[in-house]
């Protein structure tokens, strides 16, 4: 049993947490400060080797499962309990920042090793976990390695992702570095009871109200979408402007279309992230585009709606230009809604702390999606430097590092009552 002086006096080791980070940033690192590391290439190898080794060192036991997730499983006094799990993601967007998804795997870390060096033995299993693919960088979509744990995606349609440029396949890469564990990839094979997810924001919001701590009470669902042009190649010289079917041209009034009907709706977000034409020569018509859209919101009808009021202005536009259209959707995590018990538990550990929070919604996507949805699940926040993320430039203060690390010692501790 904790009693509750230990769970006032226990904090992380702040100086070992900022070591273990900045450690991290080498592997993968840019010359602007960023981390390119995206999940099964050499530098997430590298990364996983180095976490495999400072899960050892804890005395752990870590299990692989067949999508190269990582669990590092500290038994609890009594294992029949469902355990409690905290982690996040290794690998980076291409290129990507020092804190998304690190700062919830190594402060996940950094409170097992306060806890191993504390002395406490948990009544329940205590899990560390590394989601494999969360951002979908480079092999879409994102959440992989949560989203087959969960059973959103299956494991074959994974293996069978390609990479952004179409040259290697996902499943073939993680063999290949290693990490294709033997244990099954299925939340059903685990007795998890509560999971918590630390996190920068990635937004302007705790930075702006100078508030430390966020409780998010849920996420924003994901719609992804791949929409593909076909049009008629031309030597640009001699075609006359009228009658030529420009897919660049069908794409450029697509993307106006995409932000229009966002602005319009409101309550949502959408974005063309990702773009490639065809023959991308600048001396000839384009003849073929295939592009992305990201749709998010809370509500998912909302969010569906905008997609068939997109698609709707697409065909006319494509029509109007002599394109062919073919759209589908790629992928789509519905809206989270966290277990509200464990969100006051978030604001209540962060205030007996003294420390400001915040309740709030998170815009990003983040493994808990997936994870939510299958146990208890919550996450913790902390404020992004200049609202910035997904950039080079990403940037968290240390001591906010430290306090989101702290809150999650401390729910792991409350939890595991
Ligand atoms: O897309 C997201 O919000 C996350 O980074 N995968
Ligand atoms: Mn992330
Ligand atoms: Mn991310």
């Amino acid at each position: 049993m904790i009693r509750n002086a230990q769970l006032e006096h226990l904090h992380v080791d702040g100086d070992r947490l900022r070591t273990t980070i900045e450690i991290s940033s080498r592997i993968g690192g840019t010359k602007n400060n960023g981390i390119q590391r995206c999940a099964a290439t050499d530098e997430d190898k590298r990364m996983r080797d180095i976490f495999t080794k400072w899960v050892r060192e804890t005395g752990c036991e870590l299990i692989i499962d067949e999508m190269g997730n990582m669990f590092a499983v500290r038994p609890g006094r009594d294992r029949k309990r469902g355990a409690v799990m905290a982690g996040s993601h290794l690998d980076t967007q291409k290129p990507g920042g020092r804190f998304d998804g690190i700062l919830g795997v190594l402060g996940a870390l950094e409170a097992m090793r306060s806890i191993n060096d504390a002395g406490i033995e948990l009544e329940r299993d205590f899990i560390v976990v590394n989601w494999t693919n969360e951002e979908g960088g480079w092999f879409a979509p994102a959440c992989m390695g949560s989203g087959v744990w969960a059973g959103n995606i299956t494991k074959e349609w994974a293996y069978g992702r390609k990479d952004r440029d179409g040259k290697t396949v996902f499943g073939e890469e993680l063999a290949r570095i290693g990490y294709m564990g033997d244990f099954p990839c299925d939340h059903r094979k685990w007795n998890i009871e509560t999971a918590y997810e630390l996190h920068i924001e990635q937004g302007p919001i705790l930075w702006k109200m100078k508030k430390q701590i966020g409780a998010p009470r849920g996420i924003l669902c994901l719609h992804w979408y791949d929409v593909y042009l076909e049009g008629t190649a031309n030597q640009v010289g001699p075609t006359p402007m009228e009658g030529r079917n420009d897919a660049l041209l069908a794409f450029s009034e697509m993307c106006q279309t995409v932000n229009k009907v966002a602005h319009q709706m409101g309550d949502m977000v959408a974005t063309v992230g990702e773009i490639q034409n065809y023959p991308n020569s600048r001396n000839i018509i384009p003849s073929r585009v295939h592009f992305t859209v990201d749709i998010r919101s809370w509500d998912d009808n909302h969010a569906l709606r905008a997609w068939q009021l997109m698609k709707r202005e697409f065909e006319i536009i494509a029509e109007r230009l002599g394109c062919q259209i073919r759209s589908e959707e790629f992928w789509k995590v519905e809206s989270a809604s966290f277990d509200q018990k464990l969100v006051d538990l978030v604001l209540e550990s962060a205030e007996e702390l003294g420390i400001g929070s915040l309740r709030m919604l998170s815009g990003a996507g983040h493994d808990m999606s997936e994870i939510n949805k299958v146990t208890r699940g919550a996450m913790i926040f902390v404020p992004s430097i200049g609202g910035r993320s997904h950039v080079e430039v990403e940037n968290t203060a240390w001591d906010d590092c430290v306090r989101g690390a702290d809150v999650l010692l401390r729910c792991i501790l409350k939890s595991s009552q």
